[in-house]
């Protein structure tokens, strides 16, 4: 069997995605998921430019020699850019092996482990009224567990609150990449945030009870000292996980948090290789891997890197927002479906638009989420209804500091 195409589809129903399509010689595709929030065409770049050319006649089914082979013949190795590109090759490679032997490709990576995915959903609000309802409306719609994430009085906007209005006119958590030819400045006071949190998390607890598992995302903004505080003023409130609490590029940071609070760590999202979490493993520094297939390599080193952590008793908890496509979700979901120290699944429901784009079979009920059986990862794209969706920039958002010192978004 012969690659015989690679080609790239950029397209933005809600927002923008990247997807490298593989054709081979017996005309079997497969769809791979490259698609990075914000940078999106230096993806779409180094695919077409770099890596189509060095795929055309290599046998589709060599994907770890081709991943190898991608990643060492680059020299520069890792990094956002490249390992969105190789994941798009590596997920497209194991879509065509599962269509070839007739097999979803969890049953390529030994089998389920599970019935399905338990997920969690994003409830938000600008107050405790909206998050209530929120919360309302994510466990109708079958959440088992909730991510909680609030304004805080005094900051005007920052991440995660739904009913921000968007530069896009889209709903926030659909297109946190807002459209537009320059990114979006918001404003972040950590004081007021420390001070704020908790008292959120005392009334959801009063409101819905000690049983839900509730998650809250740190999205990188504090020091470590500062996410030790949080993290222990949280601990009466049983969360399930406190997800990038801060930046850990400084790895070693952590053992400061861990010191000091016993409520679960989440990190990971922002990573592109096992190097990002050596340490953090090794030392039991986490509790939960939040690797996405698409920035981290594609399913290949996602399933290495889960064994490595199932040393270490950490488990999974996949990233999984809309900016992750169908594509992506469904590789993830294969991953996740299949290995034993799966823990959650982050699960941001797609737009009608994206899915006219994107045809899945990912199955979402009850709380639970399953990749589906069609051979392969299950999702086809529609080229033509892409084709209607023209890229546009889009940018995530920046903070500024009161002073104006630029922070983490
Ligand atoms: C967030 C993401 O879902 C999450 O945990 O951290 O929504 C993140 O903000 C986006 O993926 C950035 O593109
Ligand atoms: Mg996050």
């Amino acid at each position: 069997m012969k690659i015989t195409a690679a080609d790239v589809i950029v397209t933005s129903p809600s927002r923008n995605f990247v997807t490298l399509k593989i054709t081979t010689d017996e005309g079997i595709t497969g769809l791979g998921d490259a698609t990075l929030n914000g940078r999106e065409l230096a993806v779409a770049t180094y695919l077409k430019e770099h890596l189509a050319p060095l795929l055309l006649n290599r046998d589709p089914h060599n994907i770890e020699d081709t991943w190898q082979f991608l990643y060492r013949s680059s020299y520069w190795r890792r990094g956002p850019v490249t390992m969105a590109a190789i994941a798009a090759v590596d997920m497209a490679l194991w879509d065509i092996k599962g269509k070839v032997a007739g097999l979803p490709v969890y049953q390529l990576l030994g089998g389920a482990s599970r019935t399905g995915l338990r997920t969690y959903g994003h409830a938000s609000g600008r107050d405790l009224p909206e998050l209530f309802d929120s919360i309302r409306e994510h466990l109708e719609e079958g959440y088992k567990s909730i991510r909680i994430q609030t304004s805080v009085p005094g900051i005007k906007s920052l991440y995660g609150v739904a009913a921000q209005a968007q530069s896009s006119g889209e709903r926030y958590d659909y297109e946190p990449a807002g459209r537009g030819d320059l990114p979006t400045e918001e404003d972040w006071d950590t004081r007021a945030y420390l001070r704020h949190v908790p008292t959120v998390f005392e009334a959801v607890r009063n409101e819905f009870g000690p049983e839900i598992p509730l998650l809250h995302d740190g999205h990188h903004r504090m020091t470590p000292i500062q996410a030790a505080k949080l993290g222990k003023s949280l601990e009466p409130y049983d969360l399930y996980w406190l997800e990038d609490c801060t930046p850990a590029e400084n790895q070693d940071a952590l053992r400061l948090v861990r010191q000091h609070t016993t409520t679960p760590l989440a990190i990971g999202e922002v990573f592109n290789t096992v190097y990002d979490f050596q340490t953090l493993i090794r030392e039991q520094l986490i509790d939960y891997v939040r690797a996405a297939s698409t920035h981290f390599g594609g399913i290949s080193p996602l399933k290495k890197v889960m064994d490595y952590a199932a040393l270490y008793q950490i488990r999974s908890g996949f990233h999984g927002p809309t900016d992750v496509s169908p594509v992506g979700l469904a590789a993830q979901s294969h991953v996740g479906l299949a290995i034993h120290n799966f823990g959650i699944q982050e699960y941001m429901e797609h737009s009608e638009a994206t899915n006219s784009v994107f045809e899945q079979s990912l199955n979402f009920a009850d709380g639970y989420l399953h990749p589906g059986d069609k051979p392969g990862l299950g999702v086809e794209l529609n080229e033509e209804a892409a084709a209607r969706f023209e890229y546009q920039r889009a940018y995530l958002p920046y903070n500024r500091l009161a002073d104006g010192t630029v922070h983490d978004w």
